[in-house]
Order: structure tokens, then C-alpha cells, then sequence
């Protein structure tokens, strides 16, 4: 990694400072050569390495398998932000652990998180998140899946789609309908392992940055009451929750990102000679690197603002995460762009790792809400905050 000063931000603690030179010292020497492999293989592969490396410790709370007593936001967003530098899959397959496990984390039973998040903490179980449908996606509350109440169980019937994990996860955690009331007051979460009868994967999706993500059938799928994720007709506060803290994280990856771009391109910069001056001499270069390297640090700030203002104690850090999320990505997608355009010809060479960032960050502005949803939810929080009635 290049810059590292921001490790020294009033927003960490020296535990942090220490993890993120372990893990990167790992990341180093344990990413696999991906050409060839299938994503969901690689995919599997890192879960079990980051399990096996205690890595996943930081996807959990402690008495299940974790680290810290509670999630410590700023270590979740500390290792997005490292493994993004060296493996979009290997980050990838470290994050979503951390998503599928959320819901459970933040509000699961004792007893739920006995069952199931020690086994994801050490890799053995892969994690998976299910809430979005192809008519349903950043309209949360037009959710159609259904869960009705039979004795002491329910019974889930209906699609989901661009599911991650889908395919290699153990257990998903699933928004349906219950309907308590309308449109989100009549959504639950419900934990759903993948060799429920009546389950199945229909479809792989491929997408510009291959990881495995995926369509699933749920057909009277019967599970347990015990399943249910805090109360009937809560699902839509657990999706909301969970956003909350990974949306941060979301940040983090696209910061990671955009690290390396500007690290590969000060290399390339310094040593590609045009017109008998290397590339780094032209004040144009200069002040595409000056942009770079701010919009960098203003992602920083904002990611680790809004980890730290939930590891202090916050309730709620929507509108800190939904600034991160949105700002991280966008400048990250800008940062990345400049990279390949100072690359030239090079930058666009399929393989080349300029490219490959390049396809990498693009999903980051749309999954987990896109930035368009991010500023909603931004304006929403402003106008409340200010009192006025628009909100
Ligand atoms: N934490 C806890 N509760 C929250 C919350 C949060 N972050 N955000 C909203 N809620 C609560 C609200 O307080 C409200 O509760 P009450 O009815 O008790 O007042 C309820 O949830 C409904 O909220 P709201 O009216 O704001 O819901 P909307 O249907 O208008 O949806 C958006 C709001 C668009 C912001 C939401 O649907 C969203 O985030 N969509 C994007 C989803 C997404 O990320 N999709 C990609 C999936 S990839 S994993």
C-alpha cells in the first residue's frame, strides 16, 4: 500500500493500525492466481483461507466466534479497504460473510447466533444476504416472496435474484412477506440454510466483475418460527439496519480501489516517457494525480466518519453511510477512469490491472442501494434534521 498516513486519523486505535499491516502482509502472499478458476470456486476458496487466517473473526461478535464484543465497523471497513487492493474476489468473499451474517449479528437470538455464526466466523459456512427480486430491488417494500405462518413453522414460497453467494452459500437470510401491514410495515427476515427442502438455485448471473451471484427458488420451503429474525413484520427495520452498516463498508471496498489505481498510476506516471519527459512532469498529469489523491482522502474521511460514529455509540448512521457509499464509489469510478486514461492504450488491455479495476468498481454504485437511492436517503436525513416538513 502506498499512503498510510490515514492510519494515523483520530478515527483508530493502535489495534487497528496493527491489523491493517498483518492483514496486508497477508493479503500479500495469499491471493491465488484467479486466471482460469471459476469465481465460484475462488470464491469458496477465500472464504476458507480468510476462516482458517481468523480474518473472518472481525465478521461476527464475540461470544460467536468474533473479535470484538460488537461489530467494530472500522475493522470491517479497514479490511474492505486492504483486500480491495490486492483481490476485488477475495474482498469480495470476506465482505459478504460479514452481510449474511448482519442480520444475525445485529438482532438475532442467543441462541440463533449460537447455531450459526461461529461456523461463519471460521469459513466452514458461506453467508449470503436475500432481499432483492427482479421487481424489487431498490424498492425494498415491493418485495413479493412469501412466508405464511402454519403451526410452528412458516412456509416460504417464491424468486429472488442478484443474490450474492448464491450457488456456494450455506444459509441465507430472507426478506418475505408476512403481511402484518402494507408495502415494508408486512416484510420479515427469516434464516434459511440451503438444504431446506424445496430449495434451489435456478440461474449464475455474469457480471463485468465475475463473482458468484445468482437467482433462487424458494418452493414451500418449511422452516422453523425459530428462524424468524426479531419480530413479525420487522424485516423491512432489519434490511435498514444492516444497510446501515455495511453501506459504510461498500465505501471502503471502492476506496481500496481506488488506492491502487493511484498507486499503479504514480508508477506508470514516473517511468512512461512522452515527448522526452516522463509522463509525471506534465502539470496535466499533476493535477489529475492532485484530484486523485484528494477525492482519496475526502472517501477516507467520510467511510471512517461514519465507522467510527457507529463504533461510538451511534443508533443510526444512515445519513454517514449513505454520504460514504455514494461519495466513496462515484469518486472511486472518476479516480479509476483518470487511471486508465493516463495508462492509454495500456489501460484498456483486457488483463491489465488498470482494466480490471476498472470493470471492478462499476457494481459498487449500484448494489446496496444506488447512488440515486443514497441521496434520497441523504436529502430525507437533511430535512429532518433541519425540522422542515418536506421530509
Ligand atoms: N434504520 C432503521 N429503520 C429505518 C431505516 C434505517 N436505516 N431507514 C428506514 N427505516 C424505517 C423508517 O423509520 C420507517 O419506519 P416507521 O414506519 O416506523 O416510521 C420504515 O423503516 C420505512 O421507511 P421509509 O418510509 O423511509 O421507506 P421507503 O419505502 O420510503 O424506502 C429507501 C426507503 C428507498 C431508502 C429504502 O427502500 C432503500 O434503502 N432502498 C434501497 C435498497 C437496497 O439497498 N437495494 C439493493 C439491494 S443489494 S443488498
Amino acid at each position: 500500500m502506498g499512503d498510510k498516513t490515514f492510519l494515523f486519523w483520530p478515527f483508530f486505535d493502535d489495534h487497528h493500525r496493527e491489523m491493517a499491516s498483518a492483514l496486508e502482509s497477508w493479503a500479500v502472499a495469499n491471493v491465488f492466481d484467479e486466471s482460469g478458476a471459476s469465481e465460484l470456486d475462488l470464491s469458496r476458496k477465500y472464504v476458507s483461507k480468510l476462516g482458517d487466517a481468523g480474518w473472518l473473526k472481525y465478521s461476527v461478535p464475540a461470544p460467536f466466534g468474533g473479535k470484538f464484543e460488537k461489530l467494530d465497523v472500522r475493522s470491517l471497513c479497514l479490511t474492505r479497504d486492504i483486500l480491495a487492493r490486492y483481490s476485488g474476489l477475495l474482498e469480495f468473499a470476506f465482505a459478504m460473510q460479514g452481510l449474511g451474517a448482519g442480520p444475525i449479528s445485529l438482532l438475532g437470538t442467543e441462541a440463533q447466533k449460537r447455531s450459526y455464526l461461529p461456523k461463519i466466523a471460521a469459513g466452514e459456512w458461506v453467508a449470503a444476504f436475500a432481499m432483492s427480486e427482479a421487481d424489487a430491488g431498490s424498492d425494498v417494500s415491493a418485495l413479493k416472496m412469501t412466508a405464511v405462518k402454519d403451526g410452528s413453522d412458516y412456509v416460504l414460497d417464491g424468486e429472488k435474484t442478484w443474490i450474492s453467494n448464491a450457488g456456494i452459500a450455506d444459509l441465507y437470510v430472507v426478506i418475505a412477506r408476512t403481511g402484518e401491514g402494507p408495502g415494508a410495515k408486512g416484510l420479515s427476515a427469516f434464516i434459511l440454510t440451503a438444504d431446506t427442502p424445496g430449495f434451489s438455485v435456478t440461474e449464475q448471473q455474469h457480471v463485468i466483475a465475475p463473482h458468484p451471484i445468482g437467482s433462487i427458488r424458494l418452493e414451500g420451503c418449511r422452516i422453523p418460527a425459530a428462524n424468524l429474525l426479531t419480530e413479525p413484520g420487522k424485516g423491512f427495520k432489519v434490511c435498514m439496519a444492516t444497510l446501515d452498516v455495511f453501506r459504510s463498508t461498500v465505501g471502503a471496498a471502492a476506496l481500496g480501489f481506488a488506492r491502487r489505481a493511484l498507486d499503479e498510476t504514480l508508477l506508470h506516471t514516473s517511468s512512461r516517457k512522452v515527448f522526452g519527459q516522463a509522463l509525471a512532469e506534465f502539470q496535466m498529469t499533476q493535477q489529475k494525480i492532485a484530484d486523485m489523491a484528494t477525492a482519496i482522502d475526502a472517501s477516507a474521511l467520510l467511510v471512517y466518519r461514519a465507522a467510527w460514529a457507529k463504533d461510538n455509540g451511534a443508533e443510526r448512521i444512515t445519513r454517514e453511510a449513505a454520504m460514504a457509499k455514494s461519495y466513496a464509489t462515484e469518486a472511486a469510478q472518476c479516480v479509476i477512469d483518470q487511471a486508465v486514461q493516463l495508462f492509454g492504450g495500456k489501460g484498456v488491455l483486457k488483463g491489465s490491472i488498470v482494466e480490471h479495476l476498472y470493470r471492478d468498481i462499476r457494481p459498487l454504485r449500484i448494489y446496496e442501494g444506488a447512488t440515486e437511492i443514497q441521496k434520497i436517503v441523504i436529502s430525507r436525513q437533511v430535512y429532518a434534521e433541519a425540522g422542515d416538513g418536506n421530509a
